[in-house]
């Protein structure tokens, strides 16, 4: 019997991966370097510190601690700057229909962000009363691929793992979501999400029947 469903915010909910991208991207540039949309598929659902170490790792720079510091906020600086021009009109398709859907069918509804930002940005889209629990970067101490942001969300709705769907855009997101213990529908392309227990383009493509319908006895 699943009880809730948990949505990751980032490619799911709104598009921010493309300021993360935006804003990585002029980092490693301001560094003598470049990333690839490619590479950037490596840095969706990790947290802040982990995609610094993982860019400069793929530019092949060591910096101390300071450094390193000085250049996440930085990023989160050019970050905020982007997505504080953001509004309702940048919730992605499908999502307002599927969340009613939610809503009708009985079903609780958490956010499992790793971003620290993500209360802001629920708040700059209008959407933080949509979910009864928010888990963000702020209260969990390990990012995806571990399982707690996820496991965060369902202790807080007082749901069991096994009653909790995931909704996730990236491959970090996905493992979490499996190793919580929980089905996982990936929004992307089912060649990367791998994992998943199902794939759609993304929650426009998805009735909140046809997951149900999916899911095991
Ligand atoms: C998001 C993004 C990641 C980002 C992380 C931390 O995770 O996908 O690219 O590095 O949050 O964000 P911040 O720097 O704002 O704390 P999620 O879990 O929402 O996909
Ligand atoms: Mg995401």
């Amino acid at each position: 019997q699943i009880k809730a469903f948990l949505f990751d915010l980032d490619g799911v909910i709104v598009d921010t991966a493309i300021y993360h991208y935006q804003a990585w991207k002029r980092l490693a540039n301001e560094l003598g370097f470049d990333i690839s949309e490619e590479f950037n598929e490596r840095l969706k659902g990790v947290s802040r510190t982990e995609s610094l170490d993982l860019i400069l790792a793929h530019g092949g720079l060591t910096l101390p601690d300071e450094k390193k510091a000085e250049l996440a906020a930085q990023k989160n600086e050019w970050y905020l700057e982007l997505v504080s021009r953001m509004n309702s009109d940048d919730i992605l398709p499908g999502v307002a229909t599927f969340f009613s859907q939610v809503r009708k069918a009985g079903l609780q509804t958490a956010l499992g962000s790793v971003s620290k930002n993500a209360p802001l940005i629920l708040e700059r889209i209008g959407m933080t009363q949509a979910f009864d629990a928010i888990i963000d970067g702020t209260k969990i101490s390990k990012g995806k691929p571990d399982p707690e942001v996820f496991t965060k969300g369902a202790d807080e709705l007082e749901v069991n793992y096994n009653e909790c769907v995931v909704f996730e855009d990236a491959v970090a997101g996905v493992e979490a979501g499996k190793r919580a213990g929980m089905f996982v529908v990936g929004l992307g392309s089912a060649d990367v999400l791998i994992q998943a227990d199902l794939v759609a383009s993304s929650l426009e493509s998805l009735t909140v029947a046809e997951v149900l319908a999916k899911l095991p006895n």
